[in-house]
């Protein structure tokens, strides 16, 4: 019998899913309950819109499409054209940007394929050190990007800001052929115009990687990198709680040349997704992103994000009455991050917290002296909060419990702890919590 529409594929997939594959269908349900039971403070985490979800489950994933809308390297593409370009141009729309190419499989990938593009082996990246909050694809020398190119960290003051004056002094010294702007655990307002003045005095290429913050510069409380950088990278999950994903951008440069080639940021940027790296695109993915840059123009997302900073903020101030270190001392996006001190690891804070339910990441953190499987540092992230309409009292109640389950521990070595007390009871209290604020994009 002819199925004509998405959703009865995607039912009679789901009956056949419990029917057949119980296992994993069992799993796939204790997941969502998981979700909504745990606090889940990890400064990468939301969750997806239902509708989000459900694009994501379309009948697109079976079209194989390399290349762009209405130049393909097969046949059968005339919905995947239309669903990619509607995601382009909801993209250039949400972004203010002239340029966007919606195909990257992460945020990663986007920087890959723009680094490899516009670079060559051995050339000079100038990226954030990963101890001050950089990214691994910002030139750490575990990764490709540290490899490959020549990589030159740069970090934070003691106040935990960008030290631009090293910025500088590196840029002149060691004349890189790329900076790249943006962080992974970093609590503060990033100033792209002066990034843009310092790539201009060295003739380098600007990349901004806005994959944290996207939410917050949609939204107007973060300044826009589009048209300060020749190129910026996201991922589409994150604050913009859509599928996982990557998008690149460009704004006023799109259609200028890239230093020292005869090809235009554009043109570079658009073979340098395919097919310089990539083969066919997820056009599934890529309506669950055409989808999610469609609600981020709504004025529920704007709120959403407006929480975003009012929690960050007000828990910053929060976990320092508390007694925890915030480095940089307060929160000017939506990450906190703490420094532990003593014999307390990130490791074992981590595991601590989530036996109770809180579910964080350990993190490194400025100076830190531990490996990053263990770490001294704890980055929290208020995104998922704020989906879940917390309000003051709420988060008055998470950092206590932060406070009383990390006083109960006894570190045993960097890995391994005891504790004081049985604190089951706590266990109960957040799933009381995650009842009174249940994650609003569920319900919706
Ligand atoms: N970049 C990693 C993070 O920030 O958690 C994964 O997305």
């Amino acid at each position: 019998m002819l199925i004509d529409n998405q959703k009865e594929l995607v039912l009679k997939g789901y009956s056949k899913l419990k029917e057949k594959y119980t296992e994993i269908s069992d799993i796939l349900d204790k997941e969502v309950l998981r979700q909504q039971k745990t606090l889940s403070l990890v400064a990468s985490c939301c969750a997806v819109s239902p509708e989000v979800l459900a694009a994501m489950s379309s009948a697109l994933v079976n079209v194989t499409a390399e290349g762009s809308p209405k130049f393909r390297y097969h046949a059968g593409c005339e919905n995947v054209d239309l669903v990619e370009q509607i995601a382009i141009n909801s993209a250039c729309e949400l972004f203010g940007a002239s340029y966007a190419n919606v195909q990257p499989h992460s945020a990663s990938s986007a920087n890959y394929e723009v680094i490899s593009q516009l670079l060559s082996p051995g050339d000079t990246i100038l990226g954030m050190d990963m101890d001050s909050g950089g990214h691994l694809t910002h030139g750490s020398s575990v990764t490709l990007s540290g490899t490959y190119y020549n990589s030159v960290g740069y970090h934070t003051t003691s106040e935990g800001e960008i030290d631009f004056e090293e910025v500088e002094k590196l840029a002149l010294g060691n004349k890189p052929r790329l900076i790249i702007c943006g962080a992974t655990a970093y609590s503060r307002e990033i100033d792209f115009k002066k990034f843009r003045e310092i790539a201009d005095k060295v003739d380098a290429i600007l990349l901004a990687d806005i994959s944290h913050i996207a939410g917050l510069v949609i939204a107007g409380y973060h300044n826009s990198p589009i048209n300060f950088a020749h190129v910026t990278t996201t991922c589409t999950h994150k604050q913009l709680a859509g599928p996982r994903g990557g998008l690149i951008l460009s704004g006023k440069d799109a259609d200028t040349l890239v230093p020292g080639k005869n090809i235009t940021f554009r043109r570079a940027l658009q073979k340098a997704v395919f097919p310089w790296m990539q083969g066919a695109p997820a056009v599934n993915l890529i309506a669950a992103k055409a989808v999610t840059f469609q609600k981020a123009k709504t004025k529920e997302f704007k709120e959403y994000i407006s929480r975003i900073r009012e929690t960050a903020n007000f828990m910053a101030e929060e976990f320092n009455k508390c007694g925890f270190e915030v480095v940089g001392g307060k929160s000017e996006n939506h990450t906190i991050l703490l420094k532990l001190h003593g014999e307390m690891t990130g490791y074992i804070a981590e595991k601590a917290l989530e036996k109770y339910s809180v579910i964080v990441n350990k993190n490194r953190i400025p100076g830190e002296t531990r490996t990053s499987t263990v770490t001294s540092g704890l980055r929290i992230g208020v995104g998922a909060l704020a989906q879940r309409n917390i309000d003051k009292e709420g988060c008055v109640e998470i950092v206590k419990l932060f406070c009383e389950i990390l006083e109960n521990v006894i570190p045993i070595n960097d890995k391994e702890f005891s504790e004081k007390y049985d604190l089951t009871e706590i266990k109960d209290r957040v799933e009381e919590i995650c009842n009174r604020y249940p994650i609003e994009e569920y319900l919706v």
